[in-house]
This record gives C-alpha cells, structure tokens and sequence, in this order.
C-alpha cells in the first residue's frame, strides 16, 4: 500500500511544547525525566572511555528559561550532554537538544496545551484487549490517526487472545487493519500466543504501547522480560496514584530495543490535527478522494464524494468513515475528550 507524506498534518503554528531544536552535535538519549532531573545514555565513543554508559543531567541555561515555561526535554530526545565545568562533584548537563522526528503529542490533562510524551518514536503499537475491556474499532482508528499524525509507523496488537468474548468485534479488527496496511497480531500474556512475533516487532529503535487502560500493555511487556516487573492491573494503578507516587516517564531497554514507559500515555486525546490534513491519516481514503467532485471535499455531506461512493461500495469499512467524521469534528473544534 502506497503511503503518503504525513509531513504538514499538523495544523501551523501548534505549540508542540517541544523545546526549539537545533542541528547540534548530540552524544546522548534521554532515558528517563522527572523532577528536573534526566537521565541520559551515552552513545557508544571508543575515544571516551572513562565515561559512564549512563549519568544523571540537569538542564543548563536557555534551555532551562524554555523547561520553565512548560516546555520539556522528554525520553527519547537526543541531547548533547557535557561535564559541568568547576563542579567538585561530578556533574553533568544537557546543554542542547537536537531536532526530533516521530514527536508523539497530546493535549495535556485539563489544559489547552499541548504535551510532548516522547520524541524520535521509530513505531507505536496499538494495543486493544479481545475482551475486557471490550474493544472498539473508533478507538484503534483514534490511536492510529495520532501515529500517522506524528508521522510514525503503526502497528496493531489485539491482546487476551485467550479470553472468549463476543468474537465479532475481534474479526473484524483482523480483517481491517491488515487490509489497510496495519500488521495485526493476536497476543496473549497469559497463554504466550504472539509473543515471538512482538518480541521480533519490538526489536531496535524506540517502540511505544499505545492502549486503553487494562488492555494488557504492562503484562505483555512483562511476559516478554519479567526481569522488568511491571506493575499490571487497574487496581494497583489507581493505589499507587492516590499514595501520589510518582511515575517518572522512561524508555526501558528490551530485547535490543527501546519501549517508551509514559503515564497517561495509554489513553490520548488528538491534538493540532488540521481538519483539513485529517483525511492523511486514513490512508485508504486517499485514493479514493481523487474522485471527490470537488476540491476540498471534507467527504462529510458534499455530493459527488469519492471517500463515500467507495464506503457504499464496501471498499472501505464504514467504521473507518463513522471514526473520520468523530475526529474531524473534534479537529475542528481542537479538543479530545477527557479519557482519564
Ligand atoms: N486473560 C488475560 N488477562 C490479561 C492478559 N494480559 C493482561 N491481562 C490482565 O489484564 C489486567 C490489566 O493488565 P495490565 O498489563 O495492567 O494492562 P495495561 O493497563 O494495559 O498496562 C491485569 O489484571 C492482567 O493480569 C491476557 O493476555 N489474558
Ligand atoms: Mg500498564
Ligand atoms: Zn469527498
């Protein structure tokens, strides 16, 4: 399937909240933030042996004016980190950050603005539960919009494959998806069924898990490195927000890759979407939308639309179009529900 150019999905002049980024040399990515602090992962430098693989850094300077405002230096950055000068204890600064690519935002809890949770993203998946939570196909659409969006590749993972639930709503996730260029994968964290296969797709780069709570993000991490002990089920999570615990955002290491850890990542509202641009995220409307009468076509209620002729036609999945008209009008009016 021929994909387009995501570049420009995004509306002008959004504040990304992303820290002005600059063609710097960088040696570092961020593994971990919160409470001002970061830490960072040196690149390999045969030339730099006597440093640690990995150092705690504060911000330096402009950068920190910027990280006072509200914009962020978040996992997955990367950075140029260096000695701070005339410190008696080791210490270590992030003193640039370099430009980013696959910048995942959303719109931050009761505000207007707009939140980075991670950048340089190389893929997200998906992850709905075949029961329990119940899926939904304008979920998966939602969540797939926010990865074409950010110019990310997707892919799909239906979890608790092992659960026997209505069934019907599970077809038509393995029918869809595929059929419109998204790989689909039946897991299970309990049986192990698909484990391989995620465990292939997880391999190098910076990977993200992207779901409803309770689908199993967390389980399936564990099943695939149980060394990680991640804390699963919705119960223990709500404890541990009440106790205020902090939750730092972090990329774990795993099987030769990277997996963004990010609270609040699972449930995400889109975010300086381009009512306009939003057809680019359904890539099998593109086609299709050649045929609209006319230009500009919003493919909601003009006669003559391609987009429509090819849903009544069964080309496309009528889901897909119920999703485009939900988000579009959410694109217009530039907010998301409140799914926490
Ligand atoms: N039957 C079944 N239960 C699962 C599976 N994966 C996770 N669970 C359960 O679903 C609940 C939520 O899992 P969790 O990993 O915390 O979901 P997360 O919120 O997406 O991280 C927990 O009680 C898990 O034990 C699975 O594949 N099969
Ligand atoms: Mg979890
Ligand atoms: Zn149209």
């Amino acid at each position: 399937m021929s994909r387009s150019s995501r570049s420009g999905l995004r509306r002008r002049g959004t504040e990304s909240g992303a820290i002005e980024p600059r063609p710097v040399a960088t040696n570092a990515m961020v593994l971990e933030t919160g409470g001002g602090r970061y830490r960072v992962r040196f690149d390999e430098d045969p030339g730099a042996p006597q440093r640690p693989a990995e150092v705690e850094a504060s911000l330096r300077g402009r950068l920190k004016q910027q990280a006072r405002t509200g914009d962020r230096v978040v996992i997955g950055d990367r950075v140029r980190v260096e000695r701070v000068p005339g410190d008696a204890e080791v210490a270590w600064a992030i003193e640039a950050v370099g430009p980013r690519t696959g910048e995942v935002v959303r719109r931050g809890t009761h505000q207007r603005r707009a939140k980075v949770m991670a950048a340089n993203l190389d893929r997200m998946l998906v992850v709905v539960a075949a029961h329990e939570p119940e899926p939904r196909l304008g979920t998966v659409d939602r969540l797939l919009v926010i990865a074409e969006s950010s110019g990310i590749e997707a892919r799909v993972v239906v979890n608790k494959s092992d659960l026997e639930g209505p069934g019907e709503v599970v077809e038509q996730l393995t029918k869809i998806y595929p059929s419109l260029g998204y790989p689909t994968l039946l897991t299970s964290a309990e049986t192990g069924e698909g484990l391989e296969t995620l465990a292939e797709w997880l391999e190098g780069g910076i990977s993200a898990l992207i779901g409803p709570s309770g689908v199993g993000k967390s389980s399936l991490l564990n099943a695939l490195e149980p060394s990680l002990e991640l804390q699963t089920g919705a119960l223990s999570r709500k404890l541990s927000r009440g106790r205020h615990t902090t939750v730092n955002a972090r990329l774990i290491p795993l099987r030769g890759g990277w997996v963004a850890d990010t609270p609040g990542f699972g449930d995400v509202g889109i975010w300086g979407i381009d009512p306009e641009r939003l057809e680019d995220a359904f890539p099998e409307f593109i086609e299709p939308a050649r045929s609209c009468r006319f230009r500009g076509c919003t493919h909601l209620h003009e006669p003559g639309c391609g987009v429509r002729a090819a849903v009544e036609a069964g080309e496309i999945p009528a889901s897909r179009l119920a999703s485009y008209e939900v988000l579009h009008a959410e694109a217009v009016e530039g907010t998301a529900p409140d799914w926490s």
